[in-house]
């Protein structure tokens, strides 16, 4: 605090310094800098704020225009897929039927404010969902929308696709169009509404949150998309592991190998498979064997 500083000069500064948000930190700042003593020997120190509030407004129109959001981050763990869509349409209501998470859920538009985070568990295989704020919402991160594997766009209609489709145009990942509220069609709409996907060539699938209707087909689709598969590992003379390996689509038996002892792949003496991948059980098999999914692999080192 500078000597003959005002007693508002020190709230406000206070103020400033427990200012969590970029928003809330230039307001501060300014209310700081009006609070400052104007004389001679305070100039420098109003310099200074001056161009620290210039920094900031800096740092904020940097962050509007790469889409990258100031609020909390989220790290990416693994697989990574987003539930994009337009208020109300039940976004938040499938992350509870993907996942254990429990966001809010309400009929009034612009519930979910900021992104929740849940682990959908399928076949022993986790992906990591956001749901999403609505589109339209100010905290809306597209950064998020960019990075994500995969993206679930959660429709009441048809013509809402048009409303979300500019949103993706920078993503690569995978999209998959869930019609919710099936719930609410009679079974002649559900039929003209099928027929129209499949002359649409659509990756798109009817659900509901509240009848459970194509929730598991939804998430055997999520796992689809992630092009893994799993390998269970085996010593010998013991019982098989019953939690498997997740590896990308197409790995060897050099790659799980180094993934399992470590860059020890040299150690291998044998190599046996049983599985989707071996023309019979117990096949000896090299290290560029190409694996598949649910193969049962045992290594012995001796
Ligand atoms: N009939 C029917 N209603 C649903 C279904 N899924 C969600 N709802 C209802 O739709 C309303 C909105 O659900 P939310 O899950 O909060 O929707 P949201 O997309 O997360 O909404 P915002 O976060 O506000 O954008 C709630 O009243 C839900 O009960 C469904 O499958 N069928
Ligand atoms: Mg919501």
């Amino acid at each position: 605090m500078p000597i003959n500083a005002s007693y508002e000069y020190f709230n406000a500064e206070k103020a400033y310094l427990e200012a969590k948000t970029i928003d809330e930190k230039i307001q501060k700042l300014e209310e700081l800098i009006k609070a400052a003593p104007k004389h001679k020997s305070s100039e420098n120190l109003l310099k200074e704020l001056r161009t620290r509030l210039k920094k900031l407004q800096e740092k904020k129109e940097k962050s509007k225009k790469s889409g990258k959001s100031t609020k909390k981050s989220i790290r990416k763990e693994g697989f990574q897929c987003v539930i994009l869509g337009l208020p109300n349409s039940g976004k938040s209501s499938l992350l509870t039927k993907l996942t254990n998470a429990q966001p809010k859920i309400s009929p009034y538009a612009f519930t979910t404010s900021q992104p929740e985070i849940g682990t959908m568990l399928y076949q022993e295989v986790k992906a990591q969902i956001i749901d999403l704020p609505s589109i339209g919402s100010e905290n809306l991160d597209q950064g998020l929308i960019n990075t994500a594997d995969c993206t679930i766009l959660v429709i009441e209609y048809l013509n809402d696709l048009e409303k979300i489709t500019p949103y993706l145009s920078k993503n690569q990942g995978q999209k998959i169009i869930a019609i919710n509220k099936s719930d609410l069609l009679n079974n002649e709409q559900q039929r003209k509404l099928e027929a129209t996907i499949k002359s649409k060539k659509l990756n798109a699938i009817l659900i509901s949150t509240i009848t459970n209707q194509n929730i598991e087909l939804l998430k055997q689709r999520i796992f689809e998309q992630m092009h893994v598969m799993r390998i269970y590992t085996k010593e010998p003379g013991k019982p098989l592991s019953n939690i498997p390996f997740i590896l990308k689509e197409n790995s060897t038996v050099k790659d799980i190998a180094e993934s399992i002892l470590k860059g020890l792949s040299n150690k291998i003496k044998e190599t046996r498979i049983t599985g989707p991948s071996s023309k019979f059980p117990n096949q000896k098999v090299g290290l560029s064997h190409i694996l598949k999914d649910k193969d049962i692999i045992e290594f012995r080192t001796r």
